[in-house]
């Protein structure tokens, strides 16, 4: 990838140029302590990040379950990812189901397709929830490393309401959970049972990641999927299962494998968390469920 950065030439370009006596931010953090970036709006310019990504012919796989009832989210899903994401470049969606013939046919842009994958469902919620990473790992080395670069894991309860565009690709992201991007360490609702795998240290943890998109290289994305799949086997074989599921090793992985690009909670909003000042764009919006009607078998 970075061989490949080094032969992308830019055509001339006109835009205001960075200021380093005024940072574009500074009401929000912009960087890690392991400089990784975190994504915000105005912190980046589309114009150079789609001209370098374009010249790559790259694609971008976004990875969807719907098995059982979540098949209903798929239209607003996919009909709203046409609008916002990774406009312009090309996409593969990979939508995983038990029930094929409910995928929706939406109509695609050029260079984009849908990819039905068969899986098989699980009776627990929670562990369609977590299967999720065993899936992922898989296929990842079977099929995604020979047909894209970058793959961008999400939940299907979601629609897209503004661009989301190359500025979240990088070798290994996660995103900062909506409720807690304010909060305080020991208020993270991470693991604490030293019995899991998923168990995380109150003087240890630098965010809380949201479970619903996470993403990276394909190779990265299979290191992770794998090890949290793992974890998530070790528990069950001792008995216990992880306070919020795959979400709490997916916490536990990003605290001793450090993301190298955050996506602010612009990136995964919930209305009913209101419109804070900070958030200049809400891009990736959880969609209502009826809990009752839509999670019974
Ligand atoms: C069924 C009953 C109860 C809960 C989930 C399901 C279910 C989930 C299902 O019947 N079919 C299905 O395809 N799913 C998939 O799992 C679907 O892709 C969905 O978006 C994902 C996670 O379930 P969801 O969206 O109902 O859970 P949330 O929105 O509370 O998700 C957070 O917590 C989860 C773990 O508890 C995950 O970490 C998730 O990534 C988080 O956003
Ligand atoms: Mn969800």
């Amino acid at each position: 990838i970075l061989e490949d950065l080094l032969q992308i030439e830019l055509p001339r370009m006109i835009y205001t140029k960075p200021q380093i006596l005024k940072p574009p931010r500074c009401d929000v953090l912009m960087m890690t302590p392991w400089f990784a970036p975190i994504v915000w709006e105005g912190t980046y310019n589309s114009e150079i990040l789609n001209e370098q990504f374009q010249q790559r012919n790259d694609t971008v796989g976004l990875t969807v379950f719907a098995i059982k009832k979540y098949v209903v989210f798929l239209k607003t899903f996919l009909e709203t990812a046409e609008t916002y994401f990774m406009v312009g470049h090309r996409v593969n969606y990979y939508i995983f189901t038990d029930r094929p013939e409910e995928v929706p046919k939406v109509a695609l842009k050029e260079g984009r397709n849908v990819v039905v994958l068969q899986v098989q469902n699980y009776p627990r919620w929670q562990e369609i929830s977590m299967r999720r990473m065993e899936m992922l790992s898989y296929f990842s080395q079977q099929r995604f490393i020979n047909e894209v670069s970058y793959l961008v894991c999400v939940d299907v309860d979601m629609k897209f309401n503004d661009q989301v565009g190359v500025e979240i690709l990088s070798d290994l992201f996660g995103t900062l959970h909506p409720g807690f991007y304010t909060a305080e360490r020991r208020s993270f609702t991470y693991e604490r049972r030293p019995a899991s795998q998923a168990y995380v240290p109150s003087d240890e943890g630098d965010f809380y990641y949201m479970g619903s998109i996470f993403g990276g290289t394909v190779k990265e994305v299979y290191k992770l999927t794998k090890k949290c799949h793992e974890a998530i086997m070790v528990d069950k074989a001792n008995g216990i299962e992880a306070i919020w599921q795959e979400e709490s090793h997916l916490n536990k992985y990003f605290l001793y494998h450090k993301p190298t690009k955050i996506l602010s909670p612009e990136y995964m909003w919930d209305d009913n968390l209101g419109r804070p000042e900070i958030l200049k764009k809400r891009r990736f919006l959880a969609v209502p469920k009826n809990h009752a009607a839509i999670r019974n078998k």
